[in-house]
């Protein structure tokens, strides 16, 4: 049996997350989206508040669960019996970034990581331009599920 790890800010989730998690779930026998804690950005939702809406985003998807983590990716792996790291790559800068901890991530814990090239559709979409646009008033709808938009209105409304 492989397990896989769908790690993540997901602050929102979006429809490109959907997606790598979705062709993960073909791919392992389980999948672990698991939502942990970037401190380079500045975060709209809780990790508490993004598992939520994960969990209600991916609920009855067979095989998926949706977890918090903290500390290192390696460790939480071992303790988990997690296989393989799968990440969602939508253009060079993504090899750039993600390169180096899958690199590290082997040498510290003998993790693999799989990449999954973007859906062409989902390239363009990131969790921080869904943010900016809707911090600035704009449409979030096509880019993240109904129940993350009503969460976005329902957080900048409240200011
Ligand atoms: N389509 C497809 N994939 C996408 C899209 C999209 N539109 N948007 C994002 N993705 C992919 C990203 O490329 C990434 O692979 C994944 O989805 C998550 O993206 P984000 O932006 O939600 O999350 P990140 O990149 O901020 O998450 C970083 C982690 C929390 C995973 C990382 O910091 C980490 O592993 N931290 C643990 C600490 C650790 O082990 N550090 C040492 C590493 S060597």
């Amino acid at each position: 049996m492989m397990r896989a790890i769908c790690p993540g800010s997901f602050d929102p989730v979006t429809h490109g997350h959907l997606d790598v998690v979705g062709r993960a779930s073909r791919l392992f026998d389980e999948v672990v989206v698991a939502v942990g804690a970037n401190t380079s950005k500045t975060a709209l939702f809780t990790p508490e508040e993004r598992v939520e809406m994960l969990t209600e985003t991916v609920a009855g998807r067979p095989g998926v669960t949706v977890t918090l983590f903290s500390g290192l990716l390696v460790d939480y792996c071992r303790d988990h019996d997690v296989d393989v790291v799968v990440k969602g790559v939508r253009r060079a800068a993504d090899v750039d970034h993600e390169l180096p901890m899958a690199q590290l991530n082997e040498r510290m814990g003998g993790l693999e990581t799989v990449w999954l090239p973007t859906a062409a559709q989902w390239a363009p979409v990131s969790s921080t331009l869904v943010r900016e646009i809707a911090r600035l008033g704009g449409d979030v709808t096509p880019f993240v599920p109904d129940v993350v938009a009503t969460r976005i209105a329902a957080r900048l409304g409240a200011g």
